[in-house]
């Protein structure tokens, strides 16, 4: 008799929690798991790169027929090394750092300036992995450059 009456309550309290394991391994796979895929976690060496690397965008490169604008224009670039870059607009004209494809760094997001880059004025970017990246400048399409970012060889 008295089993009768006990089985049921034991039955629900098994599924209680198997559907609690299983609501929390959703919860873990949906939720917490992308959350922490967001945001990798990237070695100090290359959140503080020891060298600058600057591309200088020059004077006279709005003009089609001047050779050179951004300079240097392929850039190879090592992360731990040099892989925090800055578009130095030295020109008298608005520029962009435009990528031919979007490209996105899990780190830094979106690469590629928010608009123009004005004169004297200039645009950075952390790298912090591996990308062969082309751009050019959206106002001036014969501006054109690459980087080519690796690991750090030693
Ligand atoms: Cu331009």
């Amino acid at each position: 008799m008295s089993q009768a009456t006990t089985t049921p309550a034991y039955g629900i309290g098994v599924m209680t929690v198997i559907i609690a394991v299983a609501a929390s391994i959703v919860f873990y796979q949906v939720f917490y798991l992308p959350e922490s895929l967001l945001k990798p976690s990237v070695d100090e060496h290359i959140l503080h790169p020891t060298e600058p690397r600057i591309i200088n965008i020059i004077m006279g490169s709005a003009d089609a027929q001047q050779q050179d604008n951004f300079v240097p224009k392929r850039v190879d670039i090592q992360l731990g090394i040099d892989n925090h870059v800055t578009w130095d607009n030295l020109d008298d004209t608005a520029h962009t750092v435009t990528p031919n494809h979007r490209h996105a760094d899990s780190y830094s997001g979106e690469f590629g300036s928010d608009g123009v880059v004005m004169p004297g004025e200039k645009y950075e970017f952390l790298f912090t992995e591996s990308a062969e990246i082309g751009y050019f400048c959206s106002p001036h399409p014969w501006m054109t450059g690459e980087l080519v970012i690796t690991k750090q060889r030693f």
